[in-house]
C-alpha cells in the first residue's frame, strides 16, 4: 500500500477502508506525528474555534437514538421544555459572545422540524447573527426548501451526524435510515450552507465501525467544514448506559485519523470532555483537534465551566480562534453576562 498518499495531507475523496484501518493500526506517536505534521500544512497550530450550544427545545423527541436523553422512549429524568422564546436565545447568545464564543449552536429534539417551528428558528437565527456572532442549528431531518429557508435565515451551518458506520447503526437507531441522514446532508450542502458532521465514540462499535464512518465523511462529495468527535456521554436510563468506557487513546486516534483523512476541516473535540484529565484533551489538540464546544452545558449534559477552560487554554498557550492574544477573550464589558450565566 502506498503509505504516502495517506499521509499526505491533500484532501481526498477516495479513501479506501484498508488505508482507514492501516491509519488506525499504527503505532500511536507515530500516528501522532503525522496528524500533527498534517495539521500544520492546513491550519495555525494552538489555534481553537470555540462553539457554544443552546438546547432551544429540550425533550420528547420521537426518535429512538439510544445515547439519547432526549428521547421520549427513555426514563432519564429530562425536564421537557417547549420552544424557547428569540429574547432567551438572544440572552444567552449574548453571555456566550462575552465569554468569548465565536459560533452559537442551537439543537432542538425534533425528527424533523415543523414550518411553524422552523420560522421561529429563522427568526432565533436573525437575532443570533445580528450580535455578529457565526450560527449553527441542529434540528433534525430537514427537506431541500427547509434547508434553503435556514440558508435564507442567515444560517451558517447545519449539525447533522453520522453517529457510526452504516453498518452498526441500525443497532442505535431504528427510526430513521443512513439514507435519510445522507439526505438531509445533501440537502444541506446544496442549499449553500457550512456542514457540521461527525459521530461518537463509545457506543460499542468497532474499530472497523470508525473507520467506516471516517470514510464515509471522508468520501462524499465534500469534507464537512467541521467534524465532531463525541465521546458517548452515559445518561442513566439510555440503552447505552454502562457501556464499556473507551480506551482514551482510542478516542485520541479516532481524531487523529479524521485530522488526516479530512486535512482542511476543524475537527471539534465535542461531548465527553467535562471526564477528561487536561492531558487527554491536550493528546487530542496535538492529534489535530481544533474546535470544542464551550460553556458549562452542552444541550441537557455538562461540560467544562469557563474557568476551566480559560486555565487549560493558560496551561497550553491556546489561542480562541480570531482572539488577538492567546487565551480566550473574556469581553469586559460585558463580564457581568458571563458571572450570572
Ligand atoms: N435531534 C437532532 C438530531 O438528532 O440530529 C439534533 C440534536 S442531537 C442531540 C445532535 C447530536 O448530538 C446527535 O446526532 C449525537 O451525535 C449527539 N449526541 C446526543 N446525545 C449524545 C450523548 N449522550 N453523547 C454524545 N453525543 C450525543
Ligand atoms: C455534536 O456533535 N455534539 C453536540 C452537537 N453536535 C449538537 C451535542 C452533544 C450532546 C451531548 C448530550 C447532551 O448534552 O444532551
Ligand atoms: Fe432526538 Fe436528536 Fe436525541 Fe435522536 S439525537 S433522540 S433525533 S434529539
Amino acid at each position: 500500500m502506498q503509505m504516502e498518499h495517506t499521509l499526505s495531507g491533500t484532501v481526498r475523496h477516495d479513501w479506501t477502508l484498508a488505508e482507514v484501518e492501516h491509519l488506525f493500526a499504527m503505532p500511536f506517536v507515530d500516528l501522532l506525528f503525522h496528524a500533527q505534521r498534517v495539521h500544520r500544512q492546513h491550519h495555525e497550530p494552538s489555534t481553537v474555534q470555540m462553539s457554544t450550544l443552546l438546547s432551544v427545545k429540550t425533550g420528547a423527541c420521537p426518535e429512538d437514538c439510544a445515547y439519547c436523553p432526549q428521547s421520549v422512549r427513555y426514563d432519564t429524568g429530562l425536564e421537557r421544555e417547549a420552544l424557547l422564546d428569540v429574547e432567551q436565545v438572544r440572552e444567552a447568545a449574548k453571555r456566550a459572545k462575552a465569554a468569548g464564543a465565536t459560533r452559537f449552536c442551537m439543537g432542538a429534539a425534533y425528527r424533523s422540524p415543523k414550518p411553524k417551528q422552523l420560522a421561529a428558528i429563522a427568526e432565533m437565527i436573525r437575532e443570533v447573527r445580528a450580535l455578529g456572532l457565526e450560527t449553527c442549528a441542529t434540528l433534525g431531518m430537514l427537506t431541500p426548501a427547509q434547508a434553503a429557508e435556514l440558508k435564507r435565515a442567515g444560517l451558517d451551518y447545519y449539525n447533522h451526524n453520522l453517529d457510526t458506520s452504516p453498518e452498526y447503526y441500525g443497532e442505535i437507531i431504528t427510526t430513521r435510515t443512513y439514507q435519510d441522514r445522507l439526505d438531509t446532508l445533501e440537502a444541506v450542502r446544496d442549499a449553500g450552507l457550512k456542514v457540521c458532521c461527525g459521530g461518537i465514540v463509545g457506543m460499542g462499535e468497532s474499530v472497523t465501525d470508525r473507520a467506516k464512518l471516517l470514510l464515509t465523511l471522508a468520501n462524499l462529495p465534500a469534507h464537512p467544514e467541521s467534524v465532531p468527535i463525541n465521546q458517548l456521554v452515559q445518561v442513566p436510563g439510555t440503552p447505552l448506559h454502562g457501556m464499556a468506557a473507551v480506551d482514551p487513546f482510542d478516542f485520541v486516534r479516532t481524531i487523529a485519523v479524521a485530522r488526516l483523512m479530512m486535512p482542511a476541516s476543524h475537527v471539534r473535540l465535542s461531548a465527553g470532555r467535562e471526564g477528561m484529565s487536561d492531558e487527554l484533551q491536550a493528546l487530542c489538540f496535538l492529534a489535530g483537534a481544533n474546535s470544542i464546544f464551550y460553556g458549562e452545558k452542552l444541550l441537557t449534559t455538562g461540560n467544562p465551566d469557563v474557568a476551566r477552560d480559560q486555565k487549560l487554554f493558560a496551561r497550553l498557550g491556546l489561542r480562541a480562534e480570531g482572539a488577538a492574544e492567546p487565551g480566550i477573550p473574556v469581553h469586559s464589558e460585558d463580564h457581568a453576562l458571563v458571572e450570572n450565566a
